[in-house]
């Protein structure tokens, strides 16, 4: 006999509730960044300041996890702070967001599974720092992030600092390019690198407002176009470390991960924690910078998107 589980309830924290009843403008945020992506207390004071620019830019932010099997969209304050310190969670992408609701887990959300969460609330903006992309040796390792493939079929603008540069950035405008995605640079010509402003790659479109970026979904919703589109952010000029120094910290923590035999989910956590200490803590403020300054945006964009 089959078993009949009881549905999936979702877990709206007190704001959000209160948000989507108003239909107030909302910005979802990923937690990965916070248990993978950076370390303990930066990443807590990261993601609270990230909510506060949210709030004073007039939209109410939705920080997105699997706590205990219960999928949570918008934390309280006690959750977040108990979030930033858990050691062990999983890293949730589309092809485990169910299996950690199905086994009472707690995991953390990636750029494809925050998507998947946002689209079920009826989100439509989210702000993350970096999308995951084509790793450098994919012709090899085959690593290509789920995060390319979310992009090209769930209908939320992801609002990032463009890919990070540890990874084959034309590779990954490529495979975005393949499955329909829009990848548009916010007030300037080139995609940025994340912790750099500079790439050296065109970016494939380009616009100066948010007003225009609402827009342009409007218009490809319209068209029945599915799926979201990714918005890149250049990190501020003063947060930025320029392209060519960040390049020798890539290829010395990329020479790490291969004598240590990093693979699979592991490889983006290594990576970003080796160039943390590489840089002496400098990356990590450069990080923050551009996820407030993305979080920003984001706020605009989904304010834009409600009138
Ligand atoms: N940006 C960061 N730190 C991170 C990530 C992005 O500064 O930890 C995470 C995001 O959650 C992104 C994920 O979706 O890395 C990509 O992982 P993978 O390459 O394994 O798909
Ligand atoms: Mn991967």
């Amino acid at each position: 006999m089959t078993a009949h589980l009881p549905p999936i309830t979702i877990h709206y924290s007190q704001d959000v509730a209160s948000a989507i009843a108003r239909k107030a403008p909302l910005v979802a945020l990923e937690s990965t960044i916070i248990t993978h992506g950076m370390p303990f207390p930066g990443n807590l004071a990261m993601a609270q300041s990230v909510e506060t620019i949210i709030r004073n830019a007039g939209a109410v932010p939705a920080t997105i996890a699997v706590i205990h099997g219960n999928l949570h969209i918008g934390l309280e304050t006690a959750e977040l702070e108990a979030l930033a310190q858990t050691s062990g969670a999983m890293k949730l992408s589309r092809a485990d967001l169910a299996f950690a609701i199905a086994e009472r887990r707690t995991g953390a959300t990636t750029v494809a599974a925050t998507m998947i969460a946002a689209s079920l609330a009826g989100i439509k903006v989210f702000a993350t720092g970096g999308i995951g992309g084509v790793h450098r040796g994919a012709e090899e390792s085959f690593d290509i992030s789920a995060d390319l493939t979310e992009l090209a079929r769930t209908p939320v603008i992801v609002v990032s600092a463009g890919a990070k540069a540890i990874l084959d950035v034309p590779k990954t405008l490529e495979v975005l390019e393949t499955n329909g995605v829009p990848v548009v640079t916010f007030e300037s010509e080139e995609f940025p690198a994340f912790w750099s402003r500079s790439s050296g790659l065109k970016s494939p479109l380009s616009l100066n407002s948010p007003a225009a970026i609402a827009n342009f979904q409007k218009v490809r919703t319209q068209l029945g176009i599915g799926g979201g589109m990714l918005i890149a952010n250049p990190v501020p000029q003063a947060a930025e470390i320029p392209r060519d120094e960040m390049e020798i910290y890539i290829r010395r923590a990329l020479d790490h991960a291969d004598n240590d035999g990093i693979s699979g989910k592991a490889v983006t956590p290594y990576l970003l924690d080796k160039i943390f200490h590489l840089t002496s803590g400098r990356s990590l403020e450069t990080n923050i910078a551009l996820v407030e300054n993305n979080a920003r945006l984001a706020a605009e964009i989904a304010v834009a998107l409600a009138v």
